[in-house]
């Protein structure tokens, strides 16, 4: 299988993200692109590419202008406005405030555009995102003209990030401008099928009014689960796109017999909505080692759920997502990309 990859995914090198309270190193790191990339070589799984830079047109088919250039333009404001550290939220328009107003500070601006407060903003992170979805770019066009699978090893991951919001180490959507570029190109029906541990709220948020994505996620129940406030299963999309949001919560701890029945289930709805491509959100973090989540794979899980989606016989992109076990996520990765190649 082609794998996609971009050294410049790298230039995101944050120092801070805000977990438990505490400030530490973020769990998001270029080490992991570092580590799947070296298995990727050693499993001679295939050849591995550069993506040409496809610009910002794909970028403003799904996010808001204003989320751009707020994201290109952050870290220098941040700076120079004098603060010490990275540029991290601390004050949004919540619910008891308009929030319809975009405040002159970066400060101010940061909370309009983010969802959480985990991920900061700093030198670098604007162009790793930009080469991220190049990277998925890139391998959703070589599916589209080969129909041979491919995988983009996209890093920063895109899938909490919604028309114009960042948060949950997501800054572009990667699966949607895939998806979006896709449709451009001529496909009528895309599914994006979302197997990280987390909900993956912007690629819903992005597609919800629409009939033409179907959005289909399994994920920890977000009762108990970031991201909270998205991910139940009575969100199934609005107007037009009624039915073709569909969301399989799941209590942490769910072992993998339960996960892969629910894959089944998630399987058949991508087969009745007969897509020409499907793209998989392929976040590692359901592995019982994950740091941050609490589903329960086992490596070899990994080869079987490639397997399975190999069963729906579609040209088929993979966009990595989440994943945290360092020591353990090239091998689940290329577990995954080994069983769908048979
Ligand atoms: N402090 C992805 O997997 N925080 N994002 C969870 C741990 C945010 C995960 C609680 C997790 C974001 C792409
Ligand atoms: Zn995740």
């Amino acid at each position: 299988m082609l794998t996609f990859h971009s050294d410049k995914t790298s230039l995101r090198q944050a120092n801070t993200e805000l977990h438990d309270g505490v400030l530490v190193t973020p769990f998001e790191s270029p080490e992991r692109v570092a580590l799947i990339l070296a298995h990727l070589k050693r499993s001679q799984l295939g050849e591995i590419r550069a993506p040409h830079a496809y610009g910002l047109a794909p970028v403003l088919a799904i996010h808001d202008k204003g989320y751009v250039d707020f994201l290109e333009s952050c870290w220098q404001r941040w700076q120079a406005a004098g603060h010490a550290g990275e540029a991290m939220v601390n004050i949004w328009p919540a619910r008891t405030m308009c929030g319809d107003r975009i405040p002159e500070a970066i400060s101010g601006q940061l909370g309009y555009y983010a969802l959480a407060a985990e991920t900061s903003i700093t030198q670098g992170t604007f162009d790793a995102a930009m080469a991220s979805k190049d990277v998925a770019l890139a391998a959703v066009s070589h599916t589209l003209s080969s129909g041979k699978p491919s995988f983009g090893l996209c890093r920063p991951p895109g899938h909490h990030a919604a028309s114009d919001q960042f948060g949950g180490y997501c800054f572009f959507n990667n699966a949607a401008i895939a998806a979006q570029h896709a449709r451009d190109a001529g496909k009528t029906r895309v599914a994006i099928l979302d197997v990280d541990f987390h909900h993956g709220n912007g690629t819903q948020q992005i597609f919800y009014d629409r009939e033409d994505v179907l959005f289909v996620s399994i994920h920890g129940d977000p009762a108990v689960t970031f991201p909270y406030y998205a991910g139940y299963a009575d969100e199934i999309g609005s107007g037009a796109g009624e039915g073709f949001t569909v969301n399989y919560p799941l209590p942490p701890g769910t072992d993998v017999t339960t996960w892969l029945a629910t894959l089944d289930q998630a399987m058949a709805r991508i087969q009745a909505f007969d897509p020409e491509l499907l793209v998989v959100s392929l976040g590692v973090d359901i592995f019982e080692g994950d740091p941050i989540s609490a589903f329960t794979f086992k490596s070899e899980d990994f080869v079987t759920l490639g397997e399975r989606l190999a069963q729906l016989k579609q040209p088929t992109t993979f966009l990595m997502e989440g994943g945290y076990a360092v020591e353990d996520i090239g091998v689940n990765v290329v577990n995954v990309l080994r069983g769908f190649n048979g």
